[in-house]
């Protein structure tokens, strides 16, 4: 893949600067995971730390994209600097914007102001996690004050894409039953604010009771989180949704707890990144290694059991000291 007339040096300069195309060579070289987007971070990791990242998040078609465009559309009237990245895990397209999104979000592309960007992560080496954390801390980079992680879902995928954001809002509408099952039985973390988009269907105010009484088992927390109806395509109750991601914010922020979070979420990116990393050089190892292969037939003929097989592995492919125990046994 060619970068072009890009260097270092003039995309260093055109990130720092908020230059748009400069922002999408960088994020392409995020995606095809070129070495080079790890040195352009690395270079500008030390400027971050002053972008606002509010991941959105919820079920297929809910109104995701919708609720951005209008929330964005609200801040812009503050005149803020803003990012949108859309990460879809199942997404086959790379390099550019999804149909759906560049529709709903058309009214920005105009905007120099807002940068709007979807990324499908098929084939990306580190996963989710790491694209995700690169794009945002290039965007921050460039100066813009918000940024926007639309995802889909509440699978793993969706947990290591919104687990950098500092406000995460859980968009559901009437019909995701199976969100709400989820956020009661547990499976589903509890968010920091709850859309329910598309207010005007018969079952919302049934689906904002549900909701309610889900939220109000949980007395322990210093944060409540908030429920607003809203209908995204008529820009309703966005303000009402703005002000309770602020109210959010500036709980975090007067209580300290801003710090807290972001180490905690930056100490689960690099982790969720590192694991990543090595279950991939594992399965390559044992796909390169008939020795390691070899182990793996024996447990299946029995004369080796699983575990001191995972022994032998851990301590060939990571020289795990602990290996030396079992080198013996057989
Ligand atoms: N009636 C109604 N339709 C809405 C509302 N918000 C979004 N829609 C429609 O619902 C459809 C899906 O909206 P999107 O914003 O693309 O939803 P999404 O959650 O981003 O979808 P994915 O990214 O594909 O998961 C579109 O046809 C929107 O026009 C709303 O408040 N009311
Ligand atoms: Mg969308």
């Amino acid at each position: 893949m060619s970068r072009g007339r890009w260097t270092r040096e003039t995309l260093l300069d055109g990130v720092r600067t908020g230059d748009r195309r400069a922002l999408a060579r960088a994020i392409t070289l995020v995606e095809n995971g070129d070495p080079l987007a790890e040195e352009l971070v690395r270079d500008l990791y030390p400027e971050t730390g002053n972008a606002y990242a509010i991941g959105i998040t919820g079920p297929p078609g809910v109104g995701k994209s919708s609720l951005i465009s209008a929330l964005v559309r609200h801040v812009r009237a503050e005149e803020r600097r803003v990012g949108v990245v859309s990460v879809d895990p199942s997404s086959p397209f790379t390099h550019g914007a999804l149909l759906g999104d560049r529709i709903r979000l058309a009214d920005h592309f105009l905007d120099k102001d807002v940068f709007i960007r979807s990324m499908g992560t098929r084939g990306h080496l580190g996963g989710l996690a790491e694209a995700t954390l690169q794009a945002l801390l290039l965007l921050d980079a460039s100066g813009k004050e918000l940024v926007f992680l639309e995802t889909v879902g509440a699978g793993q995928s969706e947990v290591e894409v919104i687990g950098i954001a500092d406000t995460v809002v859980l968009v559901l509408m009437p019909g995701s039953g199976d969100s709400v099952q989820a956020l009661k039985a547990g499976i589903m973390e509890i968010p920091d604010v709850i859309a329910i988009n598309k207010k005007d269907h018969p079952a919302a105010k049934t689906m904002l009771n549900e909701v309610r009484s889900i939220l109000s088992l949980d007395h322990e927390r210093a944060w409540r989180p908030p429920i607003v109806l809203t209908e995204a395509t008529r820009g309703e109750n966005v303000p009402e949704l703005w002000e309770q991601i602020a109210a959010h914010r500036a709980h975090l922020e007067s209580e300290g707890l801003l710090e807290e979070r972001r180490r905690k979420n930056l100490a689960g990116e690099v982790f969720a990144v590192a694991s990543g990393r090595a279950k991939e050089h594992l399965e390559q190892a044992v796909r390169d290694d008939p020795e390691l292969r070899r182990l793996l037939d024996e447990v299946q003929r029995r004369e080796l059991d699983p575990l001191s097989a995972v022994r032998e592995i851990l301590g060939r492919v990571f020289k795990l000291g602990d290996a030396q125990d079992s080198t013996g046994t057989h």
